[in-house]
């Protein structure tokens, strides 16, 4: 096997912070027992380890250094073109009983899958440094952050870890010297990057999570999907409290009055773009800050739903990104940046398709190979990514470190569907609201491979995340909305409803904060509404439409609900239910009933 990841020899003083929980370094020697290194880096994420990794990186052209004048500090790394997204298929919940896994994730036995992936891993670093990060999930002081490790094979993780975590000293210091305190063990082997030797296995019992084949984002930053997601959902529900596909924003009126929400959307349906959200011209002194773009804790406190961002930086969507659709996001990606999959331009510089800068006329595509605008080949991958530091965001909210996390106003579930679902509607009560978010669909993205813009159902955007049985992921929402005293409004939204000649109606990205506007007034109780059978409708005239260029008929067709497009879907709903085999709680079918009543009323 051709070795993709040399090893590397740090000098005296980088590559040896030993940590000095016991239980740690026996997990490490057994480790490196199996797959065989030719030496072992303790990571510590300090300024000069970075320094070195991405020096050694760059020799082995892991990573691409950037023109220091368009973008400081940054780099392109190009995974290789069979492994650009993440794998559902290659996606595992090894739990005691396949029940446990539930319809919608792939199950397979543990002691089985151990076996076969200790196959895959003997001596599978054989001539590689197998470095160890220690990272901490959540604000320093959270009950609810996690310790975990991550070895691994590849510097462009652990260069990424050190972005996407607090890494190093931080999680060290949290664990301690306790031999039985928790945290998660994550092995992560870039093997041959083979499609056929791909697997991404979470063993929830165990804390433990093993990927091997891949060095895609998603599928081997253990913190993010596996961890914070899969692993993080199973001990939520454990634990009473609550791991979501969800980004969290604040949002300031110029009276000073501050709410947050939370928004669960499907991969690229446009967490980043909200959480970052600026208000238009005509909003003046309102303010919207990012709390987090991917994952919220929640737990419970005074009978009020608290949230945290367990993540420390974005790995975010870069197609599309721009100073027009979101220039946070493009300030925050203009230095000390990791770019994965984007076209290098002559000059240097990153490009992608939807950039402000006009195409280049001649570029290396995200293969490396020459690229021109007269190629049919996209120049950036659908499914490129930065990965960028959040203190580089410069609408970070100030709150984003504190222990207790902020107090949630509003949960917003949504996806991209080109029909039948309004701009925005209110869920009538919480169980209510469940229903809304366990039959939400979207049509599926680049960000996993497979076929892109089919209508599929991802309740609460975690098909993909939830580390057990749907079924009573649903019935923990539920069990969750009975121990709140102030419950969040839920809402849904649809920015990607699409005419007649296919064009979206709803202009998007900063005007969505006319959606947002009108989701603080239902919190404020100050703002309209209309009983329609699937939950509270704003009126044209609820919604704040002011200065903004859009026709009455359009404004009228994204509000609208078209009965026969309904009943199609309320069809949808039962088949889905259906399809998960009788682990749907009774109180949402109970909800399809009375929406489907509804109707007939
Ligand atoms: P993940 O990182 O995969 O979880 O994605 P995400 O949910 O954070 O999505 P992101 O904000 O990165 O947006 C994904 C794509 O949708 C990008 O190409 C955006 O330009 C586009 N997008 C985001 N918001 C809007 C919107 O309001 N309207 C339209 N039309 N497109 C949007
Ligand atoms: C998603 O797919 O929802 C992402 C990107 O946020 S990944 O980290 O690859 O899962
Ligand atoms: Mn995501």
């Amino acid at each position: 096997m051709k070795n993709i990841a040399p090893a590397i020899f740090p000098p005296n003083g980088i590559g040896d912070t030993e940590p000095t929980n016991q239980a740690v370094l026996d997990w490490v020697q057994e480790i490196g027992k199996l797959t065989k290194p030719e030496n072992i880096f303790w990571c510590d994420g300090s300024e000069r380890e970075s320094e070195f990794l991405i020096s050694e990186s760059l020799k082995q052209n892991v990573l691409i250094k950037l023109n220091e004048k368009k973008v400081s500090r940054s780099y392109l790394h190009r995974s290789n073109p069979n492994d650009v997204a993440r794998v559902e298929k290659f996606t595992f919940i090894c739990t005691p009983t396949k029940n446990e896994a539930g319809p919608t994730n792939n199950w397979s036995e543990p002691a089985e899958t151990y076996a076969k992936l200790q196959g895959l891993l003997n001596g599978a670093m054989r001539g590689r440094t197998m470095f160890v990060v220690p990272y901490m999930m959540g604000p320093p002081d959270s009950p609810l952050t996690k310790v975990g490790f991550e070895i691994t094979d590849s510097k462009y993780v652990v260069l990424n870890m050190r972005i996407m975590t607090r890494m190093g000293k931080a999680a060290l210091d949290r664990l301690g010297t306790d031999p039985t305190a928790e945290w998660n063990r994550g092995v992560h082997s870039l093997l041959d990057v083979d499609p056929d030797r791909r697997l991404i296995c979470h063993f929830p019992q165990d804390n433990t999570i093993i990927s091997v084949g891949s060095g895609y984002g998603g599928n081997v930053l253990l913190s993010k999907k596996c961890l914070a997601l899969r692993i993080g959902s199973y001990l939520a529900r454990k634990q009473g409290w609550m791991a979501e596909h969800m980004l969290i924003l604040g949002v300031e009126s110029p009276e000073g009055k501050k709410h947050y929400v939370a928004a669960a959307f499907p991969s690229a349906c446009g967490k980043t773009n909200f959480a970052m959200l600026i208000p238009p011209a005509y909003f003046k002194g309102w303010k919207v800050t990012t709390i987090g773009d991917d994952i919220a804790w929640m737990q419970i406190r005074n009978g009020q739903l608290y949230a945290v961002n367990p993540e420390n930086g974005y790995f975010g969507v870069v197609p599309g990104t721009s100073y027009q659709s979101n220039p946070n996001a493009m300030k925050s990606i203009a230095h000390d940046t990791i770019y994965t999959n984007a076209a290098l331009t002559d000059d240097g510089d990153v490009w992608w398709e939807g950039k402000d800068d006009a195409r280049p006329m001649h570029a290396l595509d995200w293969r490396g190979n020459d690229w021109s605008p007269a190629s049919k080949e996209k120049a950036a991958h659908p499914n490129s990514r930065f990965t960028t530091p959040m203190r580089n965001n410069p609408a970070l909210d100030l709150d984003v470190e504190k222990g207790e996390g902020v107090p949630i106003s509003a949960i917003i579930f949504g996806g991209r569907r080109s029909d039948t679902v309004p701009l925005v509607y209110q869920a009538f009560d919480w169980n209510h609201g469940v229903y809304l978010g366990a039959t939400m669909a979207s049509e599926t993205t680049a960000a996993a491979a497979g076929a892109v813009g089919q209508v599929r159902r991802d309740p609460m955007a975690m098909l993909p995340f939830c580390g057990y049985n749907i079924g009573d992921y649903f019935q923990h929402w539920i069990d969750i909305g009975k121990r709140l005293i102030n419950p969040p409004l839920i809402f849904n939204v649809n920015w990607f409803r699409k005419g007649v000649n296919g064009q979206f109606l709803w202009p998007g990205f900063g005007e969505n904060m006319r959606v947002l506007k009108w989701i603080i007034d239902r919190c404020e109780e100050t703002g309209g509404a209309l009983k329609s059978p699937i939950g509270w409708l704003p009126s044209p005239h609820d919604l704040d439409l002011a200065e903004l260029d859009i026709d009455h008929k359009c404004v009228a067709e994204i509000l609208g609900i078209d009965h026969e497009e309904w009943q199609k879907e309320i069809a949808a709903h039962g088949k889905f239910f259906d399809s998960l085999g009788g682990v749907v709680p009774e109180e949402l079918q109970k909800k399809r009933e009375q929406l489907a009543s509804r109707f007939r009323e």
